[in-house]
């Protein structure tokens, strides 16, 4: 067999993980599986993403986009272990820090979506430099009274002292989220778009006008992919996921577009849960979506 004979494997998105901290991208798990709403084993996803990534090639036939030369610091996974959110914050941040300094772009694969509020912290202490932008088809607005849980990180944002014109929230779902939160979402003034406007005029549209409205704003972005924006069909590993929300295709054009904008220096990949996951559908999907963010990446 010849040394670069692809009989039997190829170059994967795999082979571009090294231990080299100098790479410009970073990958880190955040493998946070209690205090979510719904049980469920989100701390899976980091394993299952990873393993799913020796199933992507690195080239892009359509764009002729080629990831071979982009290399990406693999830092492990944070220990989470029967962490609770509140017990989780401290580590997430500290680890954090630092990476989001020395990489251009630091990805980071959740875990439940109560990783985020951590994500955000890491980027700026203060919360006055930083946006956040969210694909998700939940406000993520319930009450902190009971504690912090996948269904609350954008309420401890807020309570935290983040601007509520520093964030937006596209491809919120129908029968999905309370009047409640939709209540203060806009006596926040975050910036709102549903699924259906993100449908009519596409996710990749909407999340360049979300963009442009945070970066007028803002130094740094964070970019929070909850994986149950997709369709339901289409996502049988997110226990939030419902039939009505974005194509898989737009998900993946918009992570390409929003991951090539200079000021998103970290991405979260939340909600992926691969115990319910039926053909490797959820996990093709995260391993396509590191992948994306990538080739955004690329473009800058
Ligand atoms: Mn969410």
């Amino acid at each position: 067999m010849n040394s670069d004979s692809d009989c039997r494997s190829w170059f994967s998105a795999a082979d571009l993980l090294t231990q080299d901290g100098t790479a410009p991208v970073a990958l880190i798990g955040a493998p946070l599986g209690l205090g979510s709403i719904t049980p469920g084993r989100c701390d899976l996803a980091p394993e299952t993403v990873r393993a799913a990534m020796k199933r992507m090639s690195v080239y892009d036939l359509e764009t002729e986009t080629d990831l071979s030369s982009v290399r990406i610091f693999d830092a492990g996974d944070i220990g989470l272990e029967r962490t609770q959110p509140a017990e989780a914050f401290a580590p997430i941040v500290e680890t954090l820090m630092p990476l989001t300094r020395e990489h251009q772009l630091t990805i980071v694969l959740g875990g439940n979506n109560a990783v985020t509020r951590p994500c955000v912290h890491a980027l700026d202490a203060m919360l006055q430099r930083v946006g956040v932008l969210t694909l998700d088809a939940h406000f993520d607005l319930r009450d902190t009274d009971c504690g912090l849980t996948n269904g609350n990180p954008i309420q401890a944002l807020l309570e935290d002292g983040l601007p509520g014109a520093h964030i937006a929230q596209i491809g919120l779902l129908p029968f999905a989220n309370t009047r409640k939160a939709h209540d203060k979402a806009k006596s926040a003034g975050i910036y709102v778009a549903t699924a259906a406007a993100c449908k009519a005029q596409g996710l990749a549209v909407i999340a360049e006008n979300a963009l442009a409205r945070l970066a007028a704003k803002c130094d740094v972005i964070h970019v929070d992919f909850d994986i149950d924006v997709v369709e339901r069909s289409a996502m049988p590993g997110a226990s939030g996921a419902r039939p009505g929300g974005v194509g898989v295709q737009d998900f993946f054009d918009a992570t390409r577009f929003i991951c090539a904008h200079p000021k998103v220096r970290s991405v979260d990949l939340t909600e992926f849960d691969p115990s319910l996951d039926v053909a490797a559908i959820s996990a093709l999907t995260a391993a396509r979506w590191v992948c994306e963010a990538l080739a955004g990446y690329q473009k800058r």
